[in-house]
């Protein structure tokens, strides 16, 4: 149920759009087996008849919205509900037009049905889905639809990331039929419809996905696509690229599926502070003529491009030819309040923050972000290593053939959504498995293959903490790319060993593989306004003092094969309650409110002198 997604819905001439965004209708499932909601078929009827209902914002984690521990950390099914209009022009039978409801994202497992009638099911809590609705809206009565969302964030040993339920059956301690999520990374499993929700129009025959592969050759740039169209064998199609000033600069007219633009003396896509003219982006604008009978369908897609070109080599990561150094950070999806909620003002902070910070790029530590920020990636140049959410993979259990079909539909899936954004240079399968286990190793030679076979175009990787001399699985990798945290959660508070250990972590990889390395996360918590000289831990000056250390050997390999530094992490976020955790991690160099800590200044100073080459 439910169909694939490839396109990122935008408006056309050929497209309307309407968001879902607001405040929901919603219910948490409180029963003892969290089934009373499917049992009493809550979807057949107004949410707010079957029990009490709360106003929820949507997109937001329903975490930290209201005053009830018990729903900040509830486990189960909630349930979701909105009436929504529907144009009057979408729902006649003859409209020619289907229907689409879109799901940016909902943590983890996600039911939809429409006026009750189920029409998809989804599982994963990072990556869009959607379902075309069409018949249901259009073999309905009224113009009113009751949209229900039930969305489950219960992890097991076969979901990414995974997870485990432990049942508490002590009953001198706990009550009967006491259970907690367990889980094996260091962030807070948010939960709830985390990103908008959409309808979305396209004429019955439509441009269904749309692949391009861009490259450059003697000053001629080439964009090579691949162009898929949805119930119908009769269609022509025509291709206009538009460059920033609204010049067509290569088209095609009743082309075939498969072909090439080309133009001459293209303006390359560059990250930021890598050229004066950085993140520029072409319009492709593919328009599709069909006819069916006697019926004529158009439909008209725009896709932004950047003319681009990413290698790696033994020791170098080449942008358009050109050594490129990851000055950068680890982000997370995370604020007060809203959890990992997509907010607009949140987003625009950050990219402001990062270019404040002279940082060229991120990770998406440790699942794929919103499409909406990948756009402004795109747009401001920010170079992305794009990571799925295989976090936590520790359990043998999840090393297993369901888990390893599981991480390749969810690659899969990324690939799909990602494909065509220059900004996306290198894929990340996982963050710190235990790669080290035997099983290790045919997880991740398939696992990294298929991946390349689904993208031949770009490096992919996965992050490791294992030492290289048990690693089963950097081998199939095309970068290396290592955590440490010296001085901190060993040796803590030896700032002097950092650069012996961090010199012999350079070497004894490149020694074995002979390939370039990320220091994909290094850091300390740090309280902000926490000051001590000499530094101690968890002070501001412990943090700089960390951060100083490993510059001074990252300045030495950055001269052989060292190829970037990403800060974990960016801003301060929320993790499980433990007790090495206060309040969540503190290793932002910006608090969670965005605020700077002493760190973020010198880090500043660092990548803009990396910028200008000084
Ligand atoms: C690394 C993890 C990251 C953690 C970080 C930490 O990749 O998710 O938040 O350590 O402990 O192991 O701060």
């Amino acid at each position: 149920l439910g169909c694939s997604f490839a396109l990122t819905p935008r408006e056309s001439p050929s497209r309307e759009l309407k968001e879902l965004n607001g405040l929901w209708s919603f219910r948490a499932d409180q029963s003892a087996n969290r089934n009373q909601g499917f049992e009493e078929r809550w979807y057949n009827r107004p949410l707010r008849e079957t029990g009490p209902v709360i106003e929820m914002p949507v997109p937001a984690s329903y975490n930290d919205i209201t005053q009830d521990h018990k729903l900040r950390d509830f486990i189960g099914w909630v349930w979701y509900e909105k009436e929504v209009w529907m144009p009057k022009h979408w729902t006649s039978p003859n409209a020619g037009m289907r229907i689409v409801l879109h799901v940016g994202s909902a943590n983890y497992y996600s039911v939809v049905w429409v006026n009750g009638a189920e029409v998809a099911f989804h599982e994963g809590g990072h990556l869009p889905f959607e379902a075309d609705i069409t018949k249901v809206i259009q073999n309905s009565p009224s113009h009113q639809y009751r949209i229900t969302i039930a969305v489950n964030n219960t992890l097991t040993p076969f979901t990414l990331p995974p997870g485990r339920i432990q049942y508490m059956t002590d009953t001198k301690r706990y009550p009967p039929g006491y259970f907690v999520q367990l889980t094996q990374f260091d962030f807070f499993n948010y939960a709830g419809i985390h990103r908008p929700v959409l309808l979305y129009t396209t004429p019955n025959v439509y441009i269904d996905d749309l692949t391009i592969v861009t490259d450059f050759q003697d000053g001629v740039g080439i964009v090579n696509y691949k162009i898929s169209v949805q119930e119908s064998a009769h269609y022509s199609l025509s291709l206009k690229l538009y460059d920033q000033s609204g010049q067509v600069v290569a088209s095609v007219t009743d082309g075939p599926p498969v072909g090439q633009l080309k133009l001459s003396k293209p303006t390359l896509w560059w990250p930021y502070l890598m050229h004066e003219q950085p993140a520029y982006l072409y319009n492709l604008e593919v328009y599709m003529k069909s006819k069916n009978g006697s019926i004529g369908y158009e439909d008209i897609y725009t896709l932004p491009v950047g003319i681009r070109k990413v290698q790696v080599t033994k020791t170098q990561f080449l942008i358009n030819g050109k050594p490129f150094y990851f000055h950068g950070v680890n982000k997370h999806e995370d604020s007060d309040i809203r959890g990992k909620g997509l907010d607009w003002s949140v987003i625009i902070k950050d990219f402001n923050l990062l270019r404040w910070l002279g940082a060229n790029s991120f990770r998406t530590s440790h699942y794929p972000y919103a499409e909406e920020i990948m756009d402004l990636c795109d747009k401001y140049g920010i170079v992305v290593i794009d990571e799925c959410p295989g976090v936590g993979i520790k359990d043998p259990l999840s090393f297993g053939n369901k888990s390893l079909a599981h991480h390749l539909t969810v690659m899969e899936e990324l690939v799909r959504r990602d494909k065509n954004r220059p900004s996306v240079v290198m894929w990340s399968v996982a963050n710190e498995p235990a790669s080290g286990l035997p099983q290790a190793n045919h997880y991740f030679k398939t696992l990294i293959s298929s991946t390349k076979g689904m993208d031949p175009t770009r490096p992919v990787t996965f992050v490791t903490d294992t030492s290289y001399d048990s690693d089963k699985a950097v081998q199939y990798t095309d970068v290396i790319c290592v955590n440490s945290y010296f001085s901190w959660y060993h040796d803590s508070g030896h700032l002097e060993v950092i650069q012996l250990q961090l010199n012999n972590q350079f070497e004894n990889w490149y020694n074995k593989f002979q390939k370039p390395i990320i220091q994909s996360e290094y850091g300390a918590d740090t309280i902000a306004g926490l000051h001590s000289d000499p530094p101690v831990m968890f002070s501001e000056e412990y943090q700089k003092a960390v951060m100083q250390e490993y510059f001074m050997v990252f300045d030495e390999r950055r001269k052989d094969y060292l190829i970037g530094e990403l800060i974990w992490n960016f801003a301060d976020f929320l993790t499980a309650q433990s007790t090495n955790r206060v309040d969540g991690n503190k290793k932002g160099i910006f608090t969670r409110q965005r605020q700077p800590k002493s760190s973020a200044f010198i880090l500043r100073d660092r990548y803009w002198k990396l910028a200008n080459g000084t």
